[in-house]
């Protein structure tokens, strides 16, 4: 179907010869193998490494999930190699089963990394990633006691996609200098050039230092360095890891980037005609110091240095919560990394000199109380600073970093975030993917915005009938693959109402526990719903993140305590997903309804799960935040259910501090009722009183992400969707509406902006 035809015999032989024996007689571990090295050497291949200017996308998260599949698609050659195993009574399915996903992401700013290599390499643009190889992945998830528990995530295997290269660097830290060795992975683009993933690691490195659950001896730094993703950062050598971590990935691009510059026969004062680097989030904000320290070192003066420095560096900004920007005490950097500090006293010293007090106190690189704030170095000294979605960006210039706004208006730009549809709609829908292309032909596949051509189909329909129908496949696969994880059984007639991304109380878990809570309450006082409702959560919590963790045993004792209701049972159904990570959202996504994206307007910078809902057909219950505004925008008031307070109410409220969620408790029996099930019998009798108490307490006398003013809204349009899903046919409409306007979030869409506003690579 969207294969451009290698011939089948061809490749036929040469995974032959990979394997050394014919396909049939072969086992699955060695076909896979064998398709691993085929797609290596394809894709080494078609290499390109042209074009004088590059890009480097620095990343402490790639989110990138299995690459089998993605490869295969990218390389023109999937329906033939499924073809040619299914020949041969193999089943790339179960191929793909065997590879490990790499975790090496927390969520949304890891994931979006990923679908970018994968844009940047479609487009053919001369760009990299680089970052970290993390030998564990994100934890392992897994429900014991109605409670998440944590294991590490072995995802390295001998027949991994990486391949170790000869390019070492020296980095000094914390007064040693250890020395790094390069791992590369291909990134094929679709249709597209090979790029590459470059991940930094030590050998020193010992996996056998993790000794309970994810614990280690964090002091240990040869040995521990690059073990974990994001390192417990609950205490001060979690902290100062995470800034080992940092500088190791910055000091490695540096030396990275400065020598392929030479290479490609730059003179260092013209580094900016050659390499742009894209700073993703505060993570790697050290390599602006870092960059001017090497510099130096390579002879040009500090001036120079900085001047040069600041050409090259653009910064995206993923958040608004003042909690999640970093700032780290001076003191740990004097202690980790004593280069950079005269470097960064100096660059905070300029921009003092230059403004009045006032305004210099605020947007100063080091504060009163000697914490480094990394995102305002990146303002000052880099050439572009973006939000993720419209209403963030907007966000940040009125509100966030308004006196940053006042002080560069022209650095401030919006890229709106975008998913790459090769994995989130070919690889893990290609039932949608090969009806669209039976109604509208393939030239969405590199252009989504023809996606749009589908619309007029939805007159028709038989078109509608179809869009269930695949629908209803999705959902009995994902049924079936929930049954074989987890032992679970879902009933594919209901509604599959699905609620995943990252555990936090800004996305607001706890306000679809108190609807599921007010839904069973319903139920028990004898008001049915017309048809069963499944509420399918997916969510890892940070395990320092005491209040998130009490939200998901909440949500699971509720699970138990419906499952054992017979009066309630047939009609609804709570499941927490075990280990929800990129494999588990490819079988969820295609499966989904009723996607909630009930984020409190303003916090949720953009969201990208949102994206990948609406285009695998599911309609979005949302705030008026992030990307559901464009969302909303794209489809009309019809095809999506918009409820809450808007970002301008919820920032009043905020300076205002009039909220007091009491107030609302007293005032609303449904609220009221739900919050104090909480700590009734039902739940105590199978959960944890401590937990269970202390999740009461805080919606009672804090509720600090307002879910009580928007309850009300919620419960009216969550009902009213599922009043409309009776009519199956209208109700398949709004699911065509959504995918035929989803074009626009593809990140081919969003890397072409990138590049247009400030990459400016050669296309
Ligand atoms: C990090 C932390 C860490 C400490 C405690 C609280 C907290 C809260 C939020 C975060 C998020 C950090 C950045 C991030 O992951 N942002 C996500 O980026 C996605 C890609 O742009 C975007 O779609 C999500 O809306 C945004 O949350």
């Amino acid at each position: 179907m969207f294969d451009n035809a290698t011939n089948t015999a061809e490749l036929s032989s040469r995974l032959t010869a990979l394997l050394g024996c014919s396909i049939a007689e072969a086992g699955d571990r060695q076909v896979y193998d064998a398709l691993l090295k085929l797609s290596q050497s394809m894709a080494e291949g078609r290499q390109t490494q042209e074009g004088r200017r590059k890009l480097y996308y620095i990343s402490a998260e790639f989110l990138i999930g299995k690459l089998l599949s993605n490869n295969l698609i990218n390389l023109g050659i999937y329906q033939d190699v499924a073809r040619l195993l299914e020949e041969n009574g193999k089943h790339i399915g179960e191929i793909e089963e065997l590879e490990t996903e790499p975790s090496l992401g927390n969520g949304g700013l890891g994931r979006l990394a990923a679908c970018f290599l994968d844009s940047i390499a479609t487009l053919n643009l001369n760009g990299d990633g680089v970052g970290l190889n993390y030998h564990f992945g994100l934890f392992r998830q897994y429900f014991e006691h109605n409670a998440q528990q944590v294991r590490p995530d072995v995802w390295l295997t001998d027949d991994s996609w990486l391949i170790r290269s000869q390019r070492h660097y020296d980095v000094t830290m914390g007064g040693k200098t250890y020395t790094s060795t390069l791992y590369d992975l291909l990134v094929t683009g679709y249709e597209g050039r090979t790029n590459r993933l470059h991940l930094f690691d030590l050998d020193s490195v010992d996996d056998s230092l993790v000794t309970e659950g994810i614990s280690f001896d964090k002091t240990a730094i040869d040995r521990n360095l690059t073990l974990f993703l994001y390192p417990d950062d609950s205490d001060d050598d979690g902290r100062k890891l995470r800034i080992y971590q940092q500088y190791f990935m910055v000091c490695n691009a540096a030396h990275l980037i400065l020598d392929e510059a030479v290479e490609r026969g730059c003179v260092l004062t013209d580094l900016d005609d050659y390499a742009v680097i894209q700073i993703n989030d505060t993570h790697p904000s050290m390599v602006i110091p870092e960059l001017i320290r090497q510099l130096m070192e390579r002879g040009l003066s500090l001036d120079t240095a900085i001047e040069v420095a600041s050409k090259c560096c653009a910064y995206t900004n993923h958040t608004i919560l003042a909690e999640a920007l970093e700032k780290w005490p001076l003191s740990y950097l004097k202690e980790i990394v004593p280069q950079l500090c005269p470097i960064i006293e100096i660059l905070d010293d300029r921009i003092r000199r230059k403004l009045p007090g006032e305004t210099a106190d605020k947007v100063a690189i080091i504060d009163r109380d000697d914490r480094v704030h990394m995102a305002h170095m990146d303002i000052h000294y880099g050439i572009s600073v973006n939000g993720v979605a419209h209403l963030h960006t907007e966000i940040l210039k009125k509100s966030e970093l308004n006196e940053f706004y006042k002080l560069y208006p022209e650095k401030f730009n919006n890229k709106t975030n975008g998913i790459t549809p090769r994995r989130w709609l070919m690889s893990c829908n290609p039932e949608l993917t090969a009806y669209l292309v039976s109604k509208i032909g393939d030239g969405f596949l590199k252009d989504t915005s023809k996606l749009e051509a589908f619309k007029p189909f939805l007159e028709d329909e038989q078109v509608l009938r179809d869009l269930i129908a695949i629908k209803q496949t999705k959902k009995q696969q994902f049924a079936a693959w929930l049954k074989r994880e987890q032992g679970i059984e879902i009933d594919p007639d209901s509604i599959f109402d699905v609620q995943s991304k990252r555990l936090h109380e800004y996305k607001r878990q706890q306000l679809n526990l108190l609807w599921a809570i007010h839904a069973y309450q319903c139920i028990k006082a004898g008001y049915r719903p017309k048809r069963k409702i499944t509420v399918l959560f997916g969510a890892k919590a940070a395990p320092a993140y005491i209040i998130a963790q009490d939200i998901i045993h909440a949500i699971l004792c509720l699970q138990e305590i419906i499952a054992n209701d017979a009066d309630v049972s047939p009609y609804l159904q709570v499941v927490m997903i075990e280990n929800y990570n990129v494999t588990a959202a490819e079988k969820l996504i295609p499966a989904c309804d009723l996607s909630e994206q009930i984020s409190l307007a303003s916090k949720e910078a953009s969201g990208t799960g949102n994206m990948k809902f609406m285009l695998n057909g599911a309609v979005t219950l949302g705030t008026e935040d992030g990307a559901n505004v464009e969302i909303h925008q794209l489809v009309g008031d019809e095809n999506i259910y918009v409820f809450g307070q808007s970002a301008d109410e919820v920032i009043e409220a905020y300076a205002k501090k009039s909220y007091v969620s009491k107030k609302w408790y007293d005032q609303n029996t449904f609220i009221h009722d739900a919050v104090d099930f909480l700590i009734g019998k039902a739940m105590t009798a199978v959960g944890d009183e401590k937990r269970l108490n202390r999740l009461y307490q805080e919606l009672l006398n804090k509720d600090w992400f307002m879910t009580f003013p928007d309850f009300d809204s919620y419960l009216v349009k969550r009902e009213k969707a599922y009043d409309d899903y009776e009519d199956r046919l209208a109700w398949a409409k709004k699911c065509g509406v959504n995918i035929a306007m989803a074009g626009f979030f593809s990140s081919d869409r969003t890397i072409a902006e990138y590049n247009r506003d400030i990459w400016h690579l050669d296309v």
